[in-house]
């Protein structure tokens, strides 16, 4: 995050010229004064100072240092043009009991996200969090409704992802790959029934950014899944060609599927 030099100067009549800073300054915001000159301006007391001005990523997302459950929230927040701080633990040392952090969370897991001193869990509950923010959530209360349906069916497919890869590959993953277009069908029908190409409605959701994320997923063991669902592919093309998204996307932050073997 890069920073910026300003020359200031404020009067006052009582505080001292931290408290008088402190009284408004937002906490997104870090400063650090470097020089300081006292002034008479009309009988008022009154600071001169030179200082550096740096924005705080207001956002943090606590997490293993893995493509998992957070890539949709940062494809959102990256798309958004909001800024955040990435917080790793080591998977290895979390199951091994070694990070006394896992006590404090909620349910014992991550992902964490954190808006300044606000802290919650699931990351399904922060995509929410973050649609209602940033008014990725439809404009009005079907739409909501339809966005919501449309998540938890990813969130289905990402699920039934997860145990196919992490608990039986070696054994299920021939009958996985066979039903996989089962899996999508609901959502070329969805795009194949909305003119916008997202899934709900005349604009982006948070829902668009979930799918986006299984796709790539399903795309690291199944190459081939979207090439008999136009619409998907179309909906896949929209979503990584959005200027600030492909930025992510190409930038080191964003990580590559995991693949067994593990
Ligand atoms: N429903 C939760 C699931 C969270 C979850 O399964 N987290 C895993 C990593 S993806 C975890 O923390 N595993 C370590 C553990 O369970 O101790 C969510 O969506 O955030």
């Amino acid at each position: 995050m890069k920073s910026s030099t300003y020359r200031c100067c404020i009067t006052m009549r009582q505080m001292s010229l931290s408290s008088s800073l402190i009284a408004f300054w937002p906490s997104s915001v870090s400063m650090t004064i470097f020089s300081i000159s006292h002034l008479d301006i009309c009988n008022r007391r009154a600071f001169a100072f030179d200082c550096k001005v740096k924005k705080v990523a207001q956002y943090t997302i606590t997490y293993f240092d893995i493509r998992g459950r957070t890539e949709a929230m940062m494809f959102l927040l990256a798309d958004q043009g909001c800024e955040w701080k990435d917080v790793y633990y080591s998977y290895q040392d979390w199951q091994d009991g070694k990070v006394e952090f896992k006590k404090t969370t909620l349910f014992g897991q991550l992902p964490m996200f954190a808006d300044g001193d606000f802290t919650m869990f699931q990351s399904n509950a922060i995509l929410r969090y973050l649609g209602r923010k940033h008014d990725l959530y439809g404009k009005n209360n079907k739409e909501a409704a339809l966005i919501d349906m449309a998540n938890d069916g990813a969130e289905d497919v990402r699920e039934k992802f997860y145990k196919c890869l992490y608990v039986e590959w070696e054994t299920g993953k021939e009958k996985y790959l066979e039903n996989l277009p089962n899996e999508l069908k609901p959502f070329e029908r969805l795009l194949s029934q909305n003119s916008s190409g997202f899934l709900v409605g005349s604009t982006i959701s948070f829902a668009d950014y979930n799918l986006l994320d299984v796709i790539q997923n399903l795309q690291a063991v199944a190459p081939d899944c979207l090439n008999s669902f136009p619409h998907l592919k179309a909906f896949q093309e929209k979503m990584e060609s959005r200027p600030k998204l492909k930025v992510f996307l190409q930038s080191d932050k964003h990580k590559a599927p995991m693949l067994p073997p593990f």
